[in-house]
């Protein structure tokens, strides 16, 4: 048995590679391992959040991990900021991080490039509240999608800096990042991941896309000038549609590149579209169902808190001792 956990950020309606990427592979380890799964807002108010918006997307990650698979019988379901040791720990691991290191995250130079001084501070230091939120239980396994190796890697020296400096405290995670999926590619540009604060809408289908949408979305997703459907490194953006192709219709590339022999981008698309809405729509029946009951989501969140908070307290506990702050 190994303690598990991930996050996502509620900052906007997931998409298909937020659930191929973590979400899924949290689903696929569930049984006989002991798991955490939780919606970081902390980590989403480091870029501007209606607040709104925010307590809506909150309840749809909640309703989105149920609807997926996650059940919270042998998953503890929560919300970061009902969790105030994440923030607490994130602190003193403030204390022993570079600044260096937090330069060279790649996430924050995406998302701080153009924002020139007005970036937040919070945006800079999100990786480290990220290893607060792994560290806090003792984590041994993370399943990220690619983007977050950094990340992963950067908790792991935390936990060693801290375990070197002050005695063995925190589990060294590792990540675990699924063989497909891992980086789903944004529709309009096939050089960048998909993401949920991409510019266009184009770029990402929404786990809540309805037929019309996915249809159109995928018709103009970028490919190139080639005729025949095939899987390769040089066609990235047909690359792309087929790994999407095949985690949605659970075929693998090969038979999909096989339907399509002798036929175009055209029918390609069509039969992707529709890939993705049969896998879709029965998903977004239970999402829907699990929103119109928000009492039972809060009811299950604050159980998952009240669970997670005990595990984190009482390392905290360990935590302040080891740093001389206990008396
Ligand atoms: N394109 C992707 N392909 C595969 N996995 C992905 N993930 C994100 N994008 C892809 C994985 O989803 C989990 C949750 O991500 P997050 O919400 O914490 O933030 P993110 O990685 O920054 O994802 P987004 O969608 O791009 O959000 P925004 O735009 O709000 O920053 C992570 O495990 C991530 O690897």
């Amino acid at each position: 048995m190994s303690r598990i956990l991930t996050a996502l950020q509620p900052s906007g309606i997931l998409h298909i590679g937020n659930y191929f990427g973590a979400i899924a592979p949290m689903v696929s380890l569930q049984d006989g391992n002991e798991n955490f799964l939780f919606a970081v807002d902390y980590h989403a108010i480091t870029v501007p959040q209606d607040p709104a918006e925010l307590r809506k997307n909150l309840l749809f990650a909640a309703a989105t991990y149920l609807a997926a698979g996650i059940d919270p019988e042998k998953t503890t379901l929560f919300q970061q900021s009902r969790v105030s040791e994440h923030t607490e720990l994130a602190w003193i691991l403030n204390t022993i991080a570079h600044m260096g290191e937090l330069e060279r995250m790649t996430q924050y130079k995406d998302k701080a490039a153009g924002k020139g001084e007005g970036v937040s501070v919070g945006l800079f230091d999100y990786p480290v509240l990220m290893a607060a939120d792994i560290l806090l239980y003792d984590t041994e396994i993370v399943p990220v999608g690619e983007d977050q190796k950094q990340h992963l890697e950067l908790a792991r020296d935390l936990a060693e800096r801290f375990n070197n400096r002050f005695g063995d405290t925190f589990t060294v995670p590792k990540p675990s990042i699924p063989k497909q999926g891992a980086r789903i590619m944004g529709l309009d540009d096939p050089a960048k991941k998909m993401s949920k604060s991409a510019s266009s809408e184009k770029n990402f289908i929404s786990l809540m896309d309805d037929e019309k949408t996915v249809l159109k979305k995928i018709k103009s997703a970028v490919t190139d000038s080639g005729t025949t459907i095939e899987y390769t490194k040089d066609r990235p953006g047909l690359a792309n549609l087929l790994t999407i192709y095949s985690l949605a219709s659970e075929k693998s590339t090969d038979a999909i590149v096989a339907e399509y022999e002798g036929k175009g981008y055209g029918d390609f698309k069509v039969g992707l579209a529709e890939a993705l809405s049969d896998f879709l729509s029965p998903l977004q029946e239970k999402i829907n169902a699990h929103l119109d009951d928000p009492k039972e989501l809060i009811a299950i969140l604050d159980k998952g808190a009240e669970k997670a908070k005990a595990i984190a307290s009482e390392k905290m506990r360990i935590v302040r001792d080891r740093i001389g702050v206990t008396l």
